[in-house]
């Protein structure tokens, strides 16, 4: 533990300071007492511009936070190597700090909101010394926008800084946006000693607050993304009537007809930020079908005054996965990423080149892994780490939808649910109704996949693939789900779709990535009312006469699209403990679909 405050030092003399101190006096204020708790040497005011964006790389360069790379090959471009212990969200010690245990609900774990907070001063106290702070104000949202909402990141760590410039619109925008008033969420964060057992990310929805320590990882230390646009949105969302959902936005456009928009929510290891950039393939291209994302993380749903749902992306930059991005997998993100990208943890070839597994190209004799270390393809270990990362804005995305700059959003007319399932669960389901969706939402699980630590194989459930976003009690997020039936008139229909599943000898039934579109390319048309289905068990199906199935094996679609009576009693089973631990929390609506559909099967 580090000093208690009292003996915390006034500091009398002035800090040193880069940039303007804003006018608003909630904002100095606040800022002031962060300075007296961490006591950093310095203190920068970033104003966001494109100039800052250089000079702060280039410091970040001196003081050997990121290597520059080769600027012929990736123009723009520099390697950040993380702590080794510090390469991905850590679940264990995030907290979410409501009044009550029961506000957080049995899928959070909970810290009382005092506890926390003095658990924490006493990590900050002097924890920046010898640092400079950084001052980062960001929008959440498009200026304008009837959702967007402005946060205020006091950072340690120039990496964070850098990187809220890219994944957040950073800067006098967000001030501008936030004039003199106290509406903002107050993001303090430092990486202290980067220790893993004083670690802590912690939010306090009641105080609009995120105190975040001893990390300085993507999704715990760039507090706009999963802490502020997911945990603390999803509590505002309930407060306020609207959606905070861990979900890619896109469009996609039939030959010669107008652009429908959907949103997708998967749990991790799913494909959602390839599916978000999806190029169609050659046969359907040419025939015209076109493809455009708004986003590849987050979505923010609100009901319109015309009664239709609408969606837009709260961020300004992707924090993608990069092995296996290529031109084949995902041609988009390549050209994101081939300038002005931040890549962490990727291996370093001689030239000053990223390299990672799965990229185009021949594998190199010898490299830099993602430690610093010499690799060759004998090592027998991955050179980069299997969650590095790429850190871009969204504009340099080919694929980028001109409705992403709508501060109104995009009309949703349908909402995917998907996970990776080997067994039992469909290639492609459409819900019955509203209710029947949010059940499929609900109750989804997905299978763990050797990226994350623990068993592979067994199924985890993730409600709409929120299970670790979710701000209050999980019970109540499904009943303000299903208020959206209520609240709009223009519903969006609801899918479920499983691309992962199996033979027996554990080969993929359907081909994936491009070719999704031949499912996609069905839920545009039933949104449009243009094509049939047919009623089944699990909800509405489609024909394989009602889908584009040129070249791909017709009887493997069926196998995929096959229901296994005796699985699903298992599968019942199993949805009935994930259930059980809400408890009273749990919408009797949703225990009715469950025996709807048991009695259906
Ligand atoms: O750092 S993030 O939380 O955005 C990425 C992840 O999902 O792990
Ligand atoms: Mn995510």
């Amino acid at each position: 533990m580090g000093p208690s405050p009292q003996s915390t030092t006034q500091r009398s003399t002035a800090l040193p300071t880069t940039g303007r101190p804003p006018e608003n006096a909630h904002v100095r204020q606040w800022v002031q007492t962060c300075i007296d708790l961490c006591q950093p040497n310095a203190l920068y005011w970033c104003d966001g511009s494109a100039q800052e964006q250089a000079a702060l790389t280039q410091r970040a360069v001196a003081e050997g936070v990121l290597i520059s790379l080769n600027p012929q090959t990736f123009p723009g471009c520099s390697l950040h190597r993380s702590n080794p212990n510090d390469t991905a969200r850590t679940e264990y010690c995030t907290f979410t700090c409501t009044p009550t245990r029961e506000l957080a609900g049995p899928t959070n774990n909970w810290m009382a909101p005092e506890q926390a907070y003095q658990t924490l001063r006493a990590c900050y106290v002097g924890s920046m010394r010898g640092r400079t702070m950084y001052v980062v104000p960001f929008l959440m949202g498009l200026p304008g926008s009837p959702l967007a909402k402005v946060g205020i990141e006091l950072t340690d760590s120039i990496y964070v800084a850098l990187s809220m410039g890219l994944m957040t619109r950073m800067g006098r925008v967000a001030l501008d946006a936030l004039g003199g008033n106290d509406h903002f969420t107050r993001c303090l964060h430092s990486v202290g000693e980067c220790d893993p057992h004083r670690r802590y990310i912690c939010h306090f929805p009641q105080d609009n607050t995120v105190w975040s320590y001893g990390s300085g990882y993507g999704g715990n230390a760039l507090l706009g993304k999963k802490c502020l646009a997911l945990r603390i949105g999803s509590y505002l969302g309930h407060e306020e009537g609207w959606l905070a959902e861990h979900m890619l936005i896109m469009g996609i456009t039939p030959p010669g007809g107008q652009t429908t928009y959907i949103t997708g929510a998967f749990p991790s290891a799913c494909g959602k930020t390839n599916l978000a950039m999806l190029t169609p393939p050659p046969h359907f291209a040419a025939k015209g079908w076109k493809t455009e994302t708004i986003g590849d993380d987050i979505a923010w749903m609100y009901p319109g005054k015309d009664g239709a749902l609408h969606a837009l992306n709260p961020e300004y930059g992707y924090f993608g996965v990069v092995p296996g991005t290529n031109r084949t997998s995902n041609p988009n993100a390549v050209e994101i990423m081939s300038h002005d990208t931040i890549f962490t943890n990727v291996a370093l070839l001689p030239d000053g080149t990223p390299w990672w597994e799965g990229k185009d190209g021949p594998i190199p004799s010898r490299c830099l892994d993602w430690t610093g270390q010499p690799w060759t393809p004998a090592s027998g270990r991955k050179a980069a780490h299997p969650n590095s990362r790429f850190t871009a804005i969204l504009t340099q995305n080919p694929a980028l939808s001109p409705q992403a700059e709508d501060p109104a959003g995009a009309l949703v007319s349908a909402i995917i649910f998907g996970a990776r399932r080997s067994k039992t669960i469909p290639l492609i389901v459409e819900a019955f109704n509203w209710t029947h969706g949010v059940y499929l939402g609900a109750t989804m699980g997905s299978e763990t996949t050797a990226a994350a630590s623990g068993q592979v194989g067994v199924v985890r459930r993730d409600p709409m693939a929120m299970l670790p976003f979710c701000g209050y009690n999980m019970g109540r997020y499904f009943t303000h789900w299903l208020s959206f039936e209520k609240r709009l008139t223009k519903r969006p229909r609801i899918f479920f779709v499983n691309w992962f599943r199996t033979d027996a000898q554990g080969k993929f039934l359907w081909p994936g990535f491009g070719d999704n579109l031949r499912l996609l390319a069905w839920i545009v048309e039933r949104c449009q009312g243009r094509v049939g289905a047919i009623d089944t068990p699990l909800g509405w199906m489609p024909r394989p006469e009602d889908l584009d199935l040129d070249g791909i094996d017709r009887a493997r679609f069926e196998q995929a699209q096959a229901i296994d009576p005796g699985a699903w009693q298992q599968e019942l089973r199993d949805q009935e403990e994930l259930f059980t631990k809400f408890g009273a929390d749990m919408p009797n609506e949703l225990l009715a679909e469950r025996e709807r559909l048991r009695s259906r099967l």
